[in-house]
């Protein structure tokens, strides 16, 4: 088909409208939180894996809608284990993120999950976590769901998954795992909606247990 001028000026008209309604309806800034001083203590244990990320030397980007906030703070959370070895869940929204003793909860060997509820429908950009970061380490099979379902059995979407040999039964991840630091991990959730965000992890290159120092999950009510 050929175009006349009139229906070219037609086509460009409806993209330039379409760009500045995207525009004025999303306004993008830098998402930003508090970074932790780095506190490396104890004797380093070599790290076993080969397909790790590089090494996170600085603060990660992302940007967000602005109006984005952190929905998870002094939230609810559960656990597949409620009654920690070490610390206590409510550590994992409560703000803090400095590592050793009194920061962190331990939860038992083996795969296991917390879980956040939000205690609203909401749409998430990004998920920023910190397992623990007194020590160079990389936890095994870290996969971050959203539900809008408390049990997870429906609606479920994997927004991150690093268990690339799939020891963990729920798909093999395409992420790589990583070395813990005061950083933490943000992981792009690309606008997922639901009220509860569920994070798996299965040991670490140091011992089988299973460390949260805090969660954050930024996005917005929906
Ligand atoms: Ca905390
Ligand atoms: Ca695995």
């Amino acid at each position: 088909m050929k175009f006349s001028m009139k229906m070219k000026k037609q086509v460009f008209t409806s993209v330039l409208a379409v760009a500045v309604v995207f525009v004025s309806s999303a306004k993008m800034i830098d998402l930003v939180t508090e970074i932790p001083v780095p506190e490396i203590s104890g004797t380093p244990v070599p790290i076993q894996l080969t397909n790790l990320e590089p090494l996170q030397q600085t603060a990660p980007v992302m940007q967000v809608p602005e109006g984005t906030v952190n929905l998870a703070s002094g939230k609810p959370v559960t656990s597949s284990d409620d009654w920690p070895l070490i610390g206590d869940l409510e550590y994992i929204t409560d703000g803090d993120k400095e590592t050793g003793e009194g920061y962190y909860v331990e939860l038992l060997p083996e795969l296991q999950w917390v879980q956040i509820d939000l205690e609203a429908p909401s749409t998430i950009y990004g998920i920023w976590m910190w397992h623990f970061h007194a020590q160079r380490r990389a936890y095994h099979d870290v996969i971050i769901q959203v539900s809008d379902d408390p049990t997870f059995e429906n609606g479920v979407t994997t927004v991150y998954n690093n268990d690339f040999d799939n020891s963990a039964g729920m798909g093999t991840g395409a992420d790589l795992p990583y070395i813990e630091t005061n950083f933490g991990k943000l992981v792009d959730a690309r606008g997922v909606k639901g009220q509860y965000v569920r994070l798996y992890s299965d040991g670490n290159t140091t011992n089988d247990s299973n460390h949260y120092i805090e969660v954050e999950v930024f996005g917005a009510t929906n």
